[in-house]
């Protein structure tokens, strides 16, 4: 019984080896080429969760909440001086003008939810 558990959990180390190794890849941030991104907050996560806009350029971030839970209904730019109320299944438009780049986090308010915004100069 104790062998065949080390077996198992050698195999599960392994599987997350090669999950970690050869399978996981992180998601591309998205570069709006018309000026507007989606982004939908579910299940705890922002998608996507890491944008890249130009600086000095307004930038439509288009927010549908589909999650019911308070907390998400609120998301927050830090150093941006920019929060907003996302109304539950509705658009929310919000547009920023981000004028230094450099990276920005977003988030809901106890920061289950999380983003970063990547502010190039171009
Ligand atoms: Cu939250």
């Amino acid at each position: 019984m104790t062998a065949l558990m080390v077996n198992l959990s050698g195999l599960m180390l392994m599987a997350g080896i090669v999950w970690w190794f050869w399978l996981y890849r992180p998601a591309p941030a998205v570069q709006p080429d018309t000026g507007a991104v989606q982004i939908i907050v579910e299940n705890g996560v922002y998608t996507p969760d890491r944008i890249s806009i130009p600086a000095n350029q307004p930038t439509t971030l288009r927010f549908l909440r589909k999650d019911r839970s308070s907390c998400a209904a609120t998301v927050i730019f830090d150093n941006l001086d920019i929060s907003a109320e996302l109304p539950f299944d509705e658009f929310k438009e919000i547009i920023i003008t981000p004028t230094t780049p450099g990276h920005y986090t977003f988030g809901c308010q106890m920061r289950m939810y999380r983003g970063t915004l990547d502010v190039s100069a171009r």
